[in-house]
């Protein structure tokens, strides 16, 4: 090769690289669009747009804002609140019935799937992780929203200690109330992604999610699983909730 063609091509990556610091907009409008993996169910069609408008014009790492103490307010529990309840069949857990007797001293989350190490992980395991505190606002499809401190694992670090295998792209949480969501493995790795096991500084209440919820900050609040047990981490895509309860679409990022 001489000298003007080598010049040629490094120009030509450079142009490249330019152009993908640009935000990955006109690199995704020519060439590929990012389709969420719902695409072709036409119950869930909203993906296609809300996930396409965001892939590619925020960057993937983007931060949901996060807040002061002050900003602190009352939060309402919604949706499942107690799966130790038997008055609330549809719910009712009864290993989580005794699981909250003993304080979750029994707890362990199940890490399984497409990672080198499965297994289960005690509240003292994830507690020995590096912990990331975040103040951040849930916002509800039912159009109310509030602001609390959240501290917990990285789901990222969780992920890396499990070892994720290379053809992870989807991870899939599962609730003892039998309510389960997936996110992909941009949202899963996100910084302030994180398994909470503490809300304004106390331990997570019941009617929160304890002893462990899932908090997706980069999503809606349905995302943000409640009453996690089982983590599955896989390489398809796996409509965890199924249609979503009452349509809801499974990308709504915030
Ligand atoms: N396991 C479980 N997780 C869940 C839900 C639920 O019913 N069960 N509700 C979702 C919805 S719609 C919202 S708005 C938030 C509510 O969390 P909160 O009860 O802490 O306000 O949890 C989400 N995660
Ligand atoms: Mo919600």
């Amino acid at each position: 090769m001489n000298m003007k063609q080598k010049h040629v091509i490094t120009r030509r990556r450079a142009i490249i690289t330019g152009l993908t610091s640009l935000g990955g907009l006109l690199l995704s409008g020519c060439f590929k669009k990012p389709l969420p993996p719902t695409y072709g169910n036409i119950l869930r069609m909203g993906d296609n747009l809300t996930y396409l408008a965001q892939r590619s014009l925020l960057s993937q790492r983007a931060l949901a804002m996060e807040y002061e103490k002050s900003d602190i307010t009352s939060f309402p529990a919604t949706g499942n609140t107690n799966p130790a309840d038997p008055k609330t069949p549809a719910s009712y857990s009864k290993e989580y019935q005794q699981l909250q007797q003993n304080n979750f001293k029994d707890w362990a989350l199940s890490v399984e799937g497409n990672v080198a190490k499965p297994g289960k992980y005690s509240l003292d395991d994830l507690k020995k992780l590096a912990q990331r505190t975040q103040i951040t606002r849930h916002t509800c499809e039912e159009g109310w929203s509030a602001i609390a401190e959240w501290t917990g694992v990285p789901l990222g670090l969780l992920l890396q200690s499990a070892g994720i295998l290379p053809n992870a792209r989807f991870v899939s949480f599962y609730g003892y109330d039998n309510y389960a969501e997936s996110i992909d493995m941009l949202d899963a790795l996100h910084p302030q992604t994180i398994l909470a096991y503490n809300m304004n500084g106390e331990n997570l209440p019941v009617q929160h999610g304890a002893p462990v919820r899932l908090r997706v900050e980069a999503q809606i609040g349905y995302k943000s699983v409640k009453y996690v047990h089982r983590i599955v981490v896989t390489d398809k895509f796996i409509d965890a909730a199924g249609d979503g309860p009452a349509g809801w679409s499974w990308y709504v990022g915030i």
